[in-house]
């Protein structure tokens, strides 16, 4: 058993800031929750940018600048940068951070999809911005644009121009099977870093049958040439990842996929989730991996080879 991975995901572009008080918005409070989340054990930080007036995701590289020299400077986790960024964005727009900023690491989402999360609504009546209750509601008619193209468009001005390597977003089983294509069109190389998603709503649900399922699928497509991650949206989130731990897998938590600690209560940092994982895997007799284990499990390209 390889020692695990913790990947914390501080802010995302799903939940809005009505919803918690505790998400990060401003990019000092990305940072901070960043660099503590880093402290009490992600080796990984996987970020998105906010507007820091409204909290609406944004993509524009400055704001994203204001947040990843500090992080930098501050730990040694590896710095992971959506390619998904946020709900409407066009996939030029959803580039123009990683391409500036050249990271070790970005999400690459792989396929198309719906993707809905206008259940998050809820029974909220009262919203601190304009923008949260429509960007919600819009999404049951949103499609979640990643074609095969701008995979391979991705993987070339990233990963070939700048070394960078991918946490490979599979929210369904078939998309093992575009990864593997991928694969096969030498767009991308080993050891594949592989994020399957549950709970989406578009997306595989969060049954453990399907856990066992992508696992045993990544098995035959991939054999020892993937790294195999989990996370789980919402209530789902801890219960996955230690069943990943388990099944020899890695984990991601962090504000962007839940925004609770445990049943009725409220994560009050993103560093509250990498303790609780961290507990639960030790517990387990599981060892965390470092930041520098990551890399190396990861091949990735180092801390300073990055543009920022
Ligand atoms: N929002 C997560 C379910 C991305 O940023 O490119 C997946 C994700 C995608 O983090
Ligand atoms: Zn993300």
């Amino acid at each position: 058993m390889s020692k695990v991975i913790i990947s914390c995901a501080v802010t995302g572009a799903i939940h809005t800031p009505s919803m918690s008080p505790y998400l990060p918005i401003t990019p000092e409070e990305i940072a901070r929750s960043s660099i503590e989340a880093a402290e009490a054990g992600a080796a990984i930080i996987h970020l998105h940018a906010r507007d820091p007036i409204d909290g609406s995701p944004t993509p524009d590289p400055k704001v994203f600048m204001q947040f990843l020299p500090t992080i930098k400077q501050s730990t040694d986790a590896v710095i992971n940068i959506t390619t998904g960024g946020g709900l409407n964005m066009t996939v030029a727009e959803r580039l123009a951070a990683p391409l500036v900023a050249k990271p070790e690491m970005c999400s690459l989402n792989m396929g198309s999809m719906n993707f809905n999360i206008a259940g998050a609504v809820g029974k909220r009546t009262e919203w601190q911005h304009a923008w949260e209750k429509p960007y919600l509601e819009g999404t049951t008619d949103f499609i979640f644009r990643n074609t095969f193209k701008d995979i391979e468009n991705i993987t070339r001005m990233l990963g070939e121009e700048h070394g960078t390597r991918f946490e490979f977003e599979c929210y369904d089983i078939g998309h093992l099977y575009n990864l593997a294509y991928c694969a096969e069109k030498g767009w991308v190389k080993p050891p594949f870093f592989v994020q399957s998603i549950f709970g989406i709503t578009g997306g595989i649900g969060p049954d453990v049958r399907n856990l066992m399922f992508a696992r045993e699928t990544a098995d035959r497509l991939f054999g020892k040439d993937y790294v195999w991650s989990v996370l789980a949206a919402g209530r789902h989130q801890m219960s996955f990842c230690t069943m990943a731990g388990i099944l020899g897998g890695n984990v991601r938590v962090g504000l962007e996929d839940s925004l609770y600690l445990g049943k009725g209560t409220m994560a009050q940092s993103n560093a509250d989730q990498v303790r609780k994982i961290k507990r639960i895997l030790e517990d387990l007799s599981l060892e965390i991996a470092t930041p520098k284990e990551a890399r190396e499990i990861l091949s990735l390209k180092g801390g300073d080879m990055v543009g920022f």
